[in-house]
């Protein structure tokens, strides 16, 4: 291969965009560092890298303009809060008849980095219960195997990963024996990759030999199910409904009947779970109606101003808070994947690792530079009949984004032990709480042993005589 700087045709493409810097070490890398640097440089769309820069960074300031004219979107409430008990149970009824039918996927996208959380590893390796500290991942094949029983078949579960944490999540899946699930029905995918910019709308390096390119949003992961064949193989299986959540949410109705059946009877395309937000500062995007279409608008985009705005009730005027669960329909996954309705990218300004002239390692103390994602909420608006349902945040809602404060796997544990505790007092068992509903101890009931209240009375009933309510109790008590 020849590597002339101005003979090869990807090194003259970069350098006649003004990119040449990429390849300004090439003579100190050995032919496979080469090698590997130019399969990287052939990933990039140096077209799209130009575009972004002209009109998200040179062009733009922070963030997206917020859209003139949004409205508050409204949400099919809970009967508890005023939704009507019959169709719920009609939902409930239709979601539970696909999973028996086969018709429903299991898919959770695991390709973030997890900076904030700082540690080591795939997010969904992260020890998250309060007792056993099952990983994330443990809890999710619990859920989905439950689910599968309850249908009377195993559902398939696909799980989005990046090109750093692919292989571990892979190694870890084969290490705990794929949690129990069939191993023919795990699927992994790698999402694709953006290089980040600096201000000036240069690539990035991360070192001589590499670009600095990161994860492309969970946005990515509509291209990924569908470059990585998952679309097809789910066509052929009598997939046509995907069941969307993220790693970092370990009490998340992973399969949920009801929600999967409000999307199907309403006939929609792409269908998201809110709960309703009560303070202004909490950090998650809003649904929101522009345009006579269902949006999202990401925290950072509105002003605090709008997010403090009242109803005379009292209630945030803007308070259906994306709690990041979706139901998607499969052919509008393909549809979007293929090209009709892009999703645009968002600009994030991050503290990129990188390298100076003379090619020796910089760990920047500010922003330096730009990393490009794409948000899977941004489908909603292409989607025929969207659908929003209201879900109780207590059984559905507690994400680990943060080593401490909100959102860290401190609260996360005390929620899970929270919703635990009200299954155990609405099955009758006496279990004294303080005013936030948390016990002196800390139990834990794997989703084997029940996912929902009902389901959790059930099987409580059946125990005889019923355990003593303990510090550590787990129940199933065997596993
Ligand atoms: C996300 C939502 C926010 C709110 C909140 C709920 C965005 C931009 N914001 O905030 O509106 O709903 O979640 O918890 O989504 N991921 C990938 N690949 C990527 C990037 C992320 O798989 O390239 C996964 C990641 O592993 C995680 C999820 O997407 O499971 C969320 O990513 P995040 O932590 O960047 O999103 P966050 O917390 O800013």
């Amino acid at each position: 291969m020849n590597l002339n700087q101005t003979d090869h045709p990807l090194i003259a493409r970069f350098t006649a965009a003004g990119q040449g810097g990429v390849f300004a070490f090439l003579d100190r890398l050995d032919a496979a560092q080469r090698a590997e640097l130019l399969a990287q440089a052939g990933e990039v769309d140096l077209a799209e890298v130009a575009r972004l820069h002209r009109t998200l960074v040179a062009g733009a300031g922070l963030g997206a303009a917020v859209p003139a004219g949004i409205e508050p979107a409204p949400a099919v409430p809970l009967p508890a809060n005023g939704g009507d008990p019959a169709a719920w149970a009609r939902a409930e009824a239709a979601g539970l008849e696909a999973l028996r039918a086969g018709r429903i996927a299991a898919f959770t996208v695991a390709g973030g980095q997890g900076t904030r959380l700082g540690f080591d590893g795939p997010k969904g390796t992260f020890p998250v219960t309060p007792v056993r500290r099952q990983p994330l991942f443990q809890v999710f094949a619990e859920k989905i195997i439950a689910a599968g029983r309850r249908a009377g078949r195993p559902l398939p579960w696909f799980i989005m990963t990046s090109h750093q944490n692919h292989a571990a999540t892979e190694a870890f899946f084969a290490e705990h024996r794929w949690f129990g699930l069939d191993r023919g029905r795990v699927h992994f995918l790698r999402q694709g990759r953006m290089p980040a910019v600096d201000f000036d709308g240069r690539i990035l390096l991360e070192s001589p030999g590499a670009i600095a390119l990161s994860p492309d949003g969970h946005g990515g992961s509509l291209r990924a199910l569908d470059r990585s064949g998952a679309l097809d193989l789910m066509k052929a299986e009598g997939i046509d409904t995907i069941s969307y959540f993220q790693v970092d949410n370990p009490l998340v109705r992973a399969i949920d009947p009801a929600f999967l059946g409000w999307h199907l009877l309403a006939g929609s395309e792409m269908s998201s779970k809110m709960v309703p937000k009560t303070d202004p500062a909490e950090k998650v995007g809003l649904f929101c109606r522009h345009g006579g279409r269902l949006a999202v608008v990401e925290y950072s985009d509105l002003p605090a101003a709008t997010q403090a705005g009242r109803e005379p009730d009292g209630r945030l005027r803007f308070r259906a808070a994306n709690i990041a669960v979706h139901v998607l329909d499969r052919e509008f996954v393909r549809r979007l994947a293929g090209g009709e309705g892009t999703l645009p990218f968002h600009r994030a300004d991050k503290k990129i690792p990188t390298i100076d002239a003379a090619g020796r390692p910089v760990t920047p103390a500010k922003p330096n530079g730009v990393k490009f994602e794409l948000f899977v909420f941004d489908a909603l608006p292409f989607a025929r009949n969207p659908l929003l349902l209201e879900t109780s945040r207590g059984g559905d809602f507690s994400p680990v984004k943060n080593a401490t404060g909100a959102d860290s796997p401190q609260t996360s544990r005390d929620d899970q032990v929270r919703q635990w505790t009200r299954w155990l007092r609405a099955a009758g068992a006496d279990v004294p709480v303080d005013a936030t509903g948390l016990p002196a101890g800390a139990i834990e009931v794997s989703p084997l042993f029940a996912d929902d209240e009902r389901s959790f009375a059930a099987a409580w009933r059946k125990l005889s005589p019923p355990p003593a309510i303990r510090d550590g109790l787990v129940l199933p008590a065997s596993s």
